[in-house]
């Protein structure tokens, strides 16, 4: 396709979501192309992928199977109706992602993001405990420095201060636990840090707070990813579950970024061996080429509202695009390729060379933490007096030129290569971001 002609007169009416507007439409970085491990810029530079696009391009980009099944999809069937009726690749999708995932999670219901995907879980719990004759139990707990998206509900049970304090009230009846980042304790941990078991039991003080009856579900992601990385303390998410059992809260996992590979397991259900009640997902379920969402809930969550007379809807939720058919053979085509190259189990071999690689940075300037597990990694930098973010900022930018993607949330670096990454890129990454970093102010 030919490229369009940039000026700054085009480039001004797309307001750019997440995105620094002045300073970008002053210097574009603009991608053009996509192969592999590489992105291909405007100016014909070819740049390494450190994030997998945002989190989601899992198996790397431009992946024939996928692209081949989005194709024949659009000329046999480009849309059917979500509701009251169907086509056979959202049940086929549905069927093969549910055996992915350990039961009882077995149904599956689609979106078409991963903020739509927490918007259906809330409802779909407060919803639950209704037509279980509960009623009362509409509260809501997330935790401090959670992303779950960017919807009201997302952001009410989200605790990233920047996504909230601009949008008023938000939800009303929501409560956090607090987060479980502790630099003092637990900086340059390996993998799962050995302190803070213990913050799971400030659910047990709200839980006291508002009494069980009046509680819903708890939801958490169990990586936290867009907030900087943040890995759950060993024995903490398992607390989590006895506790949520013990007052019959459903416990609901966010597993957008997490979802699909990352952790070295299909899920991070697997990978901590904690099994919650619904499972949002969305991202690396097409490998991010076309938009879609699943959430998964349990055999129990389903059964509950297959009551009443047969010709009455169920659940009063779901949108046009819900099991969208383009959607759907982007997915299968995903999933055939996480198969066939086993990229769902990759990041599992490749975590020690990818630790290892991530940890030679400690000692390099500005670095105060490094955190890892499968392929993720996060390197917090000691913020610049009076200006936080800018380090960081700086150092995407800097990464940028020097060919490199990486993402940055305040101080911290980021970073989520698409699992098909090479060792010797895993190098290049690393070795690029010492350069940037020892450069910086
Ligand atoms: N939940 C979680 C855990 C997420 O990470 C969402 C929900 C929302 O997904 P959608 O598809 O509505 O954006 C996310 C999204 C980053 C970054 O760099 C992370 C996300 C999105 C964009 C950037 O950390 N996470």
């Amino acid at each position: 396709m030919s490229q369009p002609a940039l000026t700054s007169n085009n480039l001004d009416a797309f307001w750019m979501p997440f995105t620094a507007n002045r300073q970008f439409k002053k210097n574009p970085r603009l991608f053009v192309g996509a192969e592999g491990m590489y992105y291909k810029t405007a100016d014909g530079r070819q740049v390494l992928d450190g994030t997998a696009g945002l989190w989601c391009c899992n198996a790397g980009h431009a992946r024939p199977r996928i692209t081949e099944a989005v194709q024949r999809q659009i000329a046999e069937l480009d849309y059917a109706p979500a509701f009251q009726m169907g086509h056979p690749h959202a049940f086929e999708l549905a069927a093969r992602l549910s055996a992915l995932m350990p039961s009882p999670l077995d149904h599956v219901f689609f979106t078409n993001s991963g903020s739509e995907s927490v918007e259906t879980a809330l409802k779909m719990a407060i919803a639950y405990h209704r037509v279980r004759g509960e009623g009362s139990r509409t509260r809501l707990i997330g935790r401090e420095r959670g992303y779950h998206g960017v919807n009201f509900g997302g952001i009410s049970v989200g605790g990233i201060v920047a996504n909230r304090k601009m949008f008023g009230t938000l939800l009303g009846g929501v409560d956090h636990i607090r987060h479980t980042h502790d630099l003092e304790r637990n900086a340059f941990s390996r993998g799962q840090p050995d302190n803070g078991a213990e913050y799971a039991e400030e659910l047990i003080r709200l839980v006291q707070l508002h009494d069980p009856s009046t509680i819903a579900a708890v939801i958490v992601e169990p990586v936290a990813g867009s907030t900087g990385v943040l890995i759950p303390p060993k024995g903490y998410l398992k607390r989590l579950r006895e506790i949520c059992d013990q007052h019959g809260i459903l416990l609901i996992f966010d597993e957008v970024i997490t979802g699909f590979g990352r952790l070295g397991s299909p899920f991070a259900v697997d990978h901590f061996g904690v099994v919650p009640d619904l499972v949002t997902t969305a991202k690396g379920i097409t490998n991010g080429v076309i938009p879609m969402g699943a959430v998964f809930c349990s055999s129990d969550v389903h059964q509950a509202f297959m009551t009443g007379p047969e010709h009455l809807i169920e659940f009063f939720h779901g949108y046009t695009y819900s099991g969208h058919p383009v959607a759907c053979a982007a997915a299968l085509g995903t999933l055939d390729t996480y198969e066939e190259e086993g990229l769902l189990t990759r990041a599992a071999e490749l975590e020690d060379y990818w630790a290892d690689a991530l940890h030679s940075l400690k000692g390099t300037r500005h670095v105060i933490d490094i955190r890892n597990i499968g392929l993720i990694g996060a390197i917090e930098l000691e913020p610049m007096a009076g200006e936080p973010t800018k380090r960081a900022f700086t150092a995407f930018l800097n990464a940028y030129e020097a060919g490199v993607l990486i993402r940055t949330t305040g101080d911290i670096i980021a970073l989520s290569p698409p699992l098909i990454i090479e060792k010797s890129e895993i190098d290049r990454l690393v070795d690029t971001l010492r350069t940037v970093l020892e450069a910086l102010d």
